[in-house]
């Protein structure tokens, strides 16, 4: 449907980009049309002289208006109604809506500036400046090409199949989720399962769920866009693809000497990581004992919360509570995960001391933004989690670290810092 006519000194610039690939199809089933003025042309003086140095002073050369308005008249009496629009840094920046905009016109003329812009006349023959980014070209020819491309791809037919106009990024407000093809495997990476799974429903929802989270992360502008009036999604999204839970350790831990124990349960421990839990979205919590009358005491604590007098007293502290859970070892931790998702956690050790294992915080964050398997967090009481653990855990969480040598976090006070750095809101 859009004529375009480029005004440039440079039409050659546009060959290839024009000649290949989509365009070229566009062009040649006649799905839109493209032709060239070149101001040079409309010049008078024996040098053909397009540019000049500033009034005012300053640096580098000006497009002189005359051979670019006698331009813009040229192509605008090839076509009624044409919409004229200069490309600048200084125009509204290009977007899908604009693109969307534009394919609806018949006649486009687009004026590409060299040197250091054009005499600011021009723009009385100007409906429109476009800028296609806050970065610096040498001149409009590379911001018409994008024009060009993003608006040729809305025009019915252009696109060899009419639906993956629909599909895209942008087109529904949100980052396209990511995409793999054969082999099942590269480099050791695999395809994500679902994909491989057949269910289509279940897919769908994965690759809504990872533009929502990739959005979200990158860039949130679109997404508050993209989701504004659906708390649903917003919710969907805010967590992460994998469903994460934290064991918070009793035993085995070292004490100050270097000997495996086993630590009490503290009251505060488990009221505050299992809010901090609430607050990122964890699936669970788990506290773990092997001392009787230490999960007598946990359950006690959860209870009164959960059902008790508190539940009444504190209706958010309950919900809170609702994520913590007793087992006897890391073991019943994992197999209640596995029973619960289908699948055994990711083991993720914290730990101050160095392992081969180590991964950065952005690193799980981004796994956890990834993956649909389940994690699990582990943190340890008192002096830290054994070796043993370190060993049968799959990561090493990156310690955290204040400045200086002093470094006593309590427990849940690291808790908090690690869910927020892997969780929280960026
Ligand atoms: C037109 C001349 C270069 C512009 C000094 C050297 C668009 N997103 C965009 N970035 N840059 C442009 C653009 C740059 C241009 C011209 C468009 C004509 N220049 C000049 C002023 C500062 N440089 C653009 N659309």
């Amino acid at each position: 449907m859009p004529n375009f006519t480029i005004i440039t000194l440079f039409p050659q610039m546009f060959d290839s980009p024009l000649g290949h690939s989509i365009l070229k199809k566009a062009r040649e089933k006649d799905l839109i049309k493209i032709a060239f003025v070149d101001p040079r042309s409309y010049t008078t003086d024996r040098h053909h002289t397009v540019d000049d140095t500033p009034y005012g002073g300053g640096q580098g050369m000006v497009m002189k208006a005359e051979p670019l308005v006698a331009a813009i008249e040229e192509a605008k009496s090839k076509a009624l109604r044409a919409r004229v629009v200069l490309l600048t840094p200084q125009g509204r920046v290009f977007n899908q809506e604009t693109a969307r905009r534009l394919s609806k016109e018949q006649e486009i003329v687009l004026i590409c500036g060299r040197y250091e812009g054009i005499d600011e006349r021009v723009k009385a023959f100007v409906d429109e400046e476009i800028s296609i980014g806050d970065y610096t070209l040498s001149g409009g020819e590379p911001a018409a090409i994008a024009v060009i491309d993003a608006v040729a791809r809305l025009v019915p037919g252009v696109l060899g199949n009419e639906i993956s106009v629909l599909d895209e990024s942008f087109v529904n407000g949100l980052l396209e989720y990511p995409q793999y093809t054969r082999p099942e495997a590269v480099r050791g990476m695999k395809v994500p399962e679902v994909l491989l799974s057949g269910d289509h429903e279940r897919i769908r929802r994965w690759r809504r769920e990872q533009s929502l989270a990739l959005t979200r992360e990158r860039r949130p502008d679109l997404y508050v866009k993209a989701t504004e009036g659906r708390d649903d999604e917003r919710a969907c999204a805010r967590t992460t693809s994998a469903p994460v839970y934290v064991g918070l350790l009793h035993h085995p831990v070292y004490d100050k000497n270097g000997q495996v124990v086993t630590t009490a349960v503290t009251n505060m421990d488990i009221h505050d990581i299992a809010r901090s839990g609430r607050t990122y979205g964890l699936r669970g919590f788990f506290v773990v004992t092997p001392v009787k009358a230490l999960q007598r005491l946990a359950l006690k604590i959860i209870d009164h919360w959960e059902t008790g007098y508190g539940s009444r007293y504190n209706a958010t502290r309950k919900e809170a509570l609702a994520l913590a859970r007793i087992c006897d070892s890391l073991d019943d931790a994992i197999i209640a995960i596995e029973r619960e998702t289908g699948e055994k956690p990711v083991l993720v050790a914290t730990s101050a001391r160095r392992s081969k294992k180590r991964a950065s915080f952005a690193a799980l964050r981004d796994m956890l933004h990834k993956e649909t398997r389940p994690f699990l967090i582990l943190l340890g009481t008192g002096w830290g989690l054994t070796e043993a653990i370190l060993l049968q855990s799959d990561y090493v969480l990156e310690a955290v670290e204040g400045h200086g040598d002093y470094n006593h976090l309590s427990v849940r006070s690291a808790a908090a810092i690690i869910l927020d750095r892997l969780l929280g809101r960026r």
